[in-house]
């Protein structure tokens, strides 16, 4: 028996329409892209395509665990209500924090936060958005007195010239790129720039790309704004509906285009021509991401954008305006429900009069605090410095994600009492758990979340929930109600809460707040069960949703206007020097989600990039003594991590970057956290995960080698290993410092020998090859190969062996070879993660087919047809 259910996809905040035809007894669900959902009209990128293959139940935590054991709810909610009142008997309020993440549902977001800010009284709530969007919230509420993202995905196809800014759209937002791309096809004046120090695959389909000094963005677009001040002033529109033009002007005055260009090192022509563009075009979007958020300057990123479309009056219509893309699934709805520390709920916070007292009547308590809590890094300290002495953390990975990660790492283990809450038994996080609570997980789950264009969707759950997990929402609501707050927390389904939530939006809101969804604050559960996706605010005026806001020119600011912000270019707070000359940077990679603890159970997504990597630019390659595929160490002041190196002149020459995923789990040396330093900006408490002085030397590798094999491994004596989980194998890309005495040992002892196999093997002690095979009956079980260099043989070819029943006897003979016998393809590295299409059997497609279009290698081949995310690796095939 299958059931059809429309859901969201829970990874970015493009917040894709899923449609799950489910078969709950064997828990398989089959993907598709809801054709009918406003975010993707059917589309899916590789990571959402892939979700079926994550909601296996072997990696998941199960059951509620007290230090290490298995235990039952009711002694788990109780031991945490019990410690958290306990502890703010002993030590006083301030002494307990939850940490929370934008990928918890709203309902989840909003009991947690009420029941930290409104019943246990103080304000040490502070989520995973404080190191992703909070510098977009700050920038928003300075410019428009309220946290609004003022346009919508439709723009994409009304703009003229979209401004891609710390954003690598492709990768990160691959839906929404698709739809630019398609805008793009449809309307040939459409022109795209991107702003981004390294030239990614976003660049793709972008006529001008700036690649721009690392953190000079605000001298940018200082530049700009005085350009623009030359020719393209809406005077009109800066007279009636904004404020302070004339300081931000004169601000941005010593900004001169030569001077600009020199400050940014860009190329003048490019940046003439940017300031062109934009003077030229009335329909433009500014959509920007971390490169712009993750700054020490990154309010004042967001305020010189903001700044640029305020001059123009080029905001709230169609195909204009800036807008802020966000990250997570929920980060939207986490801001609604005021899930950072300085903000209250539905939009209101601690620093606007009467709020506080607002909410306090809504709520019918009287513990609000009268001032906001910690914000992320300063929780964690507080944490290491124990002052915060019991924490509970939600769905977030903290010991991975936050900047200085050695440092809170130590705060966890420091602590007298952590709680996580997570899906996933084994993660950095929850290794440090005295308490770890099985939370349902996507597919799972039931409520609503709020994508990049405001828009509401539910996430509806698919099956029941794994063994003994519990929703979020539940597991809050039990431990309040152990601490005495029952009545508060009396809802029985997230519905409630829902309209709880939705009736806060409107209390006393009177058109003074934004965010109002009050046409929800009486929603029957049927309704909300059959919710279609809505943009808020949806409201008596509103009951449709609202696409755009600002239309206007009213603002949520006391005067009604919209406030320039005068900007002073500042530099990192942190800049390279002799010890640490180079500039590290960080982010994401196409088929992973974070810390990897979901996408990474899913074969089809480790095939891209299966390795923490380095991208080095050629020149430093040289200066450092790097080769290509060797492995190296990166230090900062902070930390220290090992991964491979890439040499490529897409980096600016002195930086660095390095993907945000690996874990202890999947590698021993690749969380690269623990190098990236924690300055934050002085407005939202954004760290600069952006922007760390690091060095690099080769990594002393007496040998390197990789491990095929068909069962998990235990390994022991390997001082670097990565771990790839493959289709019916597991990859281990290994090296180490010292030569064993000799490989057959080592090999057997790493692969565990009952004798049930038969081995082939092959050593070259002149060159310190060693490569071994066994077979299981017909079946490959494992490989090994080892060199004293790096360049073994590819391992697609060998990857692709496991899946086959029986081997044939070529593919026997030509196993050690690590090369397909005589006539068999080798796939390379695969390009299309949705139909597992390799680089060489493109390659060879484009030789042998004279293909030359990315559409013909699609009708070739599939590859690019589904998500299109691998299009410009395609396109840099073809060339
Ligand atoms: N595949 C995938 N997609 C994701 C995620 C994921 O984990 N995997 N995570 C989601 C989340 S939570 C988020 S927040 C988004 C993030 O989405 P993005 O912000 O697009 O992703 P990042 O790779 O973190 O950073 C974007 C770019 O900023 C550039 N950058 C660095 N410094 C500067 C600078 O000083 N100025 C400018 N202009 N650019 C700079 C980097 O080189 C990088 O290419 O992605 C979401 N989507
Ligand atoms: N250096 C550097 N650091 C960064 C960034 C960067 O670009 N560079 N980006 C930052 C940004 S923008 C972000 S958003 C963060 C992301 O960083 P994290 O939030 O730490 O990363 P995730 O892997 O998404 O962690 C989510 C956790 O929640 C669990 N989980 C999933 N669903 C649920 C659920 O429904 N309930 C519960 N309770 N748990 C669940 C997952 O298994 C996982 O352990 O990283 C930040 N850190
Ligand atoms: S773009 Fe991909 S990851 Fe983002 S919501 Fe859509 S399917 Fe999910
Ligand atoms: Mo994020």
């Amino acid at each position: 028996m299958t059931q059809t259910i429309n859901t969201t996809c829970p990874y970015c905040g493009v917040g894709c329409g899923v449609n799950a035809t489910v078969s709950a007894s064997n828990r398989h669900i089959q993907i598709k892209g809801d054709q009918s959902h406003p975010a993707n009209f059917g589309r899916l990128c590789s990571k959402g395509s892939a979700l079926g293959e994550t909601v296996g139940l072997a990696e998941r935590l199960l059951e509620p665990r007290i230090n290490g054991q298995t235990a039952s709810w009711e002694a788990a909610l109780d031991l945490v209500a019990d410690t958290l009142l306990k502890t703010i008997a002993a030590h006083g309020k301030d002494s307990v924090a939850i940490y929370g993440s934008g990928q918890l549902l709203t309902e989840d977001y909003y009991v947690a936060n009420k029941l930290m800010k409104g019943f246990i009284g103080n304000a040490n709530i502070d989520t995973n958005s404080r190191l992703c969007m909070s510098s977009s919230v700050a920038g928003h509420k300075r410019a428009f007195g309220s946290d609004t993202v003022p346009g919508c995905y439709a723009d994409f196809e009304h703009a003229d010239l979209i401004v891609l800014i710390g954003s690598n759209t492709a990768w990160c937002h691959p839906v929404s790129f698709q739809r630019i791309r398609a805008a793009k096809e449809a309307n040939p004046r459409l022109k795209i720039v991107v702003i981004d120090p390294r030239r990614t695959a976003t660049c793709d389909i972008a006529d001008l790309h700036l690649p721009l000094a690392a953190g000079s963005d605000t001298t940018l677009f200082n530049g700009l704004l005085k350009h623009l001040s030359a020719s393209a002033l809406a005077d009109g529109y800066i007279r009636h509906h904004t404020q302070g033009f004339a300081e931000a002007l004169t601000a941005a005055s010593s900004a001169d285009m030569a001077q600009v260009a020199a400050d940014c090192l860009l190329n003048p022509a490019d940046v003439a021509l940017f300031f062109a563009w934009f003077t030229a075009t009335e329909k433009v979007m500014s959509l920007y991401s971390q490169g712009v958020n993750q700054s020490t300057s990154g309010t004042d990123k967001v305020n010189a954008i903001i700044n640029c479309h305020l001059a123009t009056g080029r905001i709230g219509k169609p195909g204009m305006g800036p807008f802020s893309l966000t990250g997570q699934p929920n980060a939207m709805g986490g801001r609604e429900v005021g899930g950072l520390s300085h903000q209250l709920a539905a939009h209101m916070d601690f620093a606007t009069p009467g709020d506080i007292n607002r909410v306090a009547r809504f709520w019918q308590t009287d513990n609000i605090p009268a001032q906001g809590g910690l914000p992320a890094v300063a929780l964690f300290d507080a944490i290491y410095e124990g002052k915060v002495k019991a924490v509970w953390i939600m769905g977030t990975n903290p010991v991975v994600s936050l900047p200085n990660a050695d440092k809170v790492k130590q705060a966890l283990q420091r602590c007298d009492f952590v709680v996580v809450s997570d899906c996933i038994a084994d993660t950095d996080t929850t290794a440090l758990a005295h308490v770890l609570l099985p939370a349902q997980g996507w597919s799972e789950k039931n409520g609503t979340v709020t994508n990049s264009e405001r828009r509401i969707s539910r996430q509806r759950s698919l099956f029941n929930g794994a063994g003994n997990a519990k929703p979020d929402w539940w597991i809050i609501c039990q431990v309040a109600q152990r601490m005495g707050f029952g009545e508060a927390f009396a809802f029985q389904h997230p519905v409630e809460i829902f309209r709880e939530h939705a009736a806060l939006s409107g209390f006393e809101n009177h058109g003074s707040r934004d965010f109002d969804i009050s046409a929800f604050a009486d929603i029957s559960l049927t309704d909300y069960d059959d919710l279609q996706p809505v943009q808020w605010p949806v409201n008596a005026a509103n009951p449709h949703g609202t696409a755009r806001l600002f239309a206007d020119g009213r603002f949520f600011t006391p005067s009604g206007k919209a406030q320039f912000i005068a900007i002073t270019p500042r530099p990192p707070a942190n800049l390279p020097d002799t010890d640490y000359p180079l500039i590290l940077n960080t982010g994401r990679l196409r088929d992973q989600w974070h810390t990897m603890t979901r996408t990474a159970l899913a074969s089809q997504l480790n095939q891209h990039k299966p390795e923490p990597f380095v991208e080095v630019h050629p020149t430093d390659a040289e200066r450092f003594g790097l080769l290509h595929n060797s492995l190296a160490t990166l230090e900062s002041r902070w930390g220290n991590m090992t991964a491979r190196v890439h040499i490529t002149d897409g980096q600016k020459p002195g930086n660095l970057f390095v993907p945000m995923h690996w874990t202890a789990h999947y590698a021993s040396h690749g969380r690269m956290g623990a190098l990236v330093n924690p300055a934050v900006d002085p407005v939202s408490k954004q760290p600069e995960c952006k922007h760390t002085p690091a060095r690099i030397r080769t990594y002393p590798a007496a040998w390197y080698g990789f491990i095929l094999a068909r069962q998990p491994l235990t390994l022991s004596g390997t001082a670097y290993w990565v771990k790839v989980k493959g289709e019916q194998f597991y990859r281990y890309e290994l090296a180490g410092e010292h030569l064993p005495t000799t490989w057959q040992a080592w090999a057997q002892n790493q692969l565990g020998e009952d004798g049930t196999g038969q081995w082939q093997e092959y050593q070259d002690a002149s060159n310190g090859n060693y490569r071994a095979a066994r077979l299981v009956g017909q079946q490959l079980d494992c490989v090994v190969f080892i060199a004293t260099h790096p360049n073994l043989p590819e391992r697609n070819w060998l990857t692709s062996l496991f899946v086959k029943a029986a081997l044939s006897d070529a593919e026997r003979r030509a196993l050690l070879t690590g090369k397909p016998p005589l006539g068999v393809a080798d796939v390379g590295t695969i390009v299309c993660a949705c139909f597992n299409v390799g680089e060489k059997t493109i390659r060879t497609a484009i030789q042998e087919q004279g293909l030359k279009t990315p559409q013909e290698v699609g009708r070739c081949l599939k590859a690019g047809t589904n998500c299109g995310s691998c299009v410009p690796e395609v396109k840099a095939l073809l060339g």
